[in-house]
């Protein structure tokens, strides 16, 4: 199917083809979609979101929000495929009246970033397919990137990263020194009153991990609601097409790594929800998922949200 008359992505799309299709969405329901460029990547490319909105809440406040962003990892394309479709959906819930799809739409704005490393996907698609760090100068003499899932400003380059810039897990000169990860951590801090839940999309493996990713010997306060909420957000995945996602927290599930961004968003912004999904697929494919998966693993992540949502409206 075309591209831009519908806005589902069967193929995995260039940059500059994200850009124009947000756009595009944005001027084809100007009620409903605002683009928002948030800041810019090393290599001056635009950090646009979609804000997805109905309007105000009650009393005219801003609604409560959810946060979803993709490819910060650049290699990861599933992720912003996926971030781009669920754009989708919610369109094409809201233009069906779909009433599940209508009532996430009353209950939340939505804040969808689909590439927050735009320098890392460009690269991917022109040079090294199996870059994962933005794209930044370190010195002269040193390899270029850092690993923005390592760049967040707690416990920063404690564990599970490296101090070698030509590591793939390079934590960065200092927190925040990309402007990528800067922006991200900026509208967040600015809007955390506001989101009640935040997903940032990598792949792969298939787990919905919760805090804390520094260290696998303490969980955070709230282990056993964020736990809870990812098992329903599971279950619901798995009933679609039988897609098995295990829950748990980063440091357990995988390694413990630090600098992360769900740790952050956690901690310092107060985000009680704040989850990092690791997409299809359990290690066939990896990184080089098929493009015929995009349509399931978009499906089903959806389904998990509309679960997730509808609890953290009624909690
Ligand atoms: N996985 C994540 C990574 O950044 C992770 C796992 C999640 C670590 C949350 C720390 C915190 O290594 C991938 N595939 O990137
Ligand atoms: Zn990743």
């Amino acid at each position: 199917t075309d591209f831009y008359g519908d806005i589902y992505m069967y193929e995995y799309h260039t940059y500059s083809e994200i850009q124009q299709l947000l756009n595009s969405i944005e001027t084809t329901y100007p009620l409903l979609c605002k683009t928002m460029v948030i800041g810019k990547s090393f290599e001056k490319r635009d950090l646009r979101l979609m804000k997805i909105s109905t309007g105000k809440g009650l009393n005219g406040t801003a609604k409560p929000s959810v946060w979803i962003d993709g490819g910060i990892h650049a290699r990861e394309w599933i992720a912003p495929a996926t971030a781009i479709n669920i754009i989708h959906l919610l369109i094409r819930g809201y233009v069906t009246n779909d009433t599940v799809v209508l009532k996430m739409l009353n209950d939340f704005d939505w804040y969808i970033l689909p590439i927050s490393n735009p320098d890392g996907y460009v690269y991917t698609w022109t040079t090294d397919r199996m870059w994962r760090k933005t794209r930044s100068i370190n010195g002269i003499y040193s390899c270029r990137g850092v690993d923005g899932n390592r760049n967040f400003d707690f416990h920063w380059r404690e564990t599970g990263t490296s101090y070698n810039t030509c590591a793939g897990t390079y934590g960065g000169p200092e927190a925040f020194s990309e402007p990528e990860t800067r922006a991200i951590a900026d509208f967040v801090l600015k809007n955390n009153k506001s989101i009640k839940l935040f997903l940032q999309l990598h792949s792969y493996g298939q787990y919905w991990l919760t805090p804390w990713g520094y260290t696998a010997w303490t969980v955070p306060r709230d282990h056993a609601d964020l736990l809870y909420l990812a098992r329903l957000g599971r279950n619901t995945i798995r009933s679609k097409y039988t897609s098995h996602y295990l829950v748990g927290t980063a440091a357990r599930m995988l390694y413990p790594a630090s600098g992360g961004t769900d740790d952050w968003v956690y901690s310092v912004a107060g985000i009680k929800y704040a989850y990092t999904i690791e997409l299809r697929d359990i290690g066939r494919y990896k990184f080089a998922l098929p493009a015929d998966y995009i349509q399931p693993t978009s499906e089903e992540i959806f389904e998990g949200i509309k679960t997730v949502t509808k609890h953290l409206k009624i909690e």
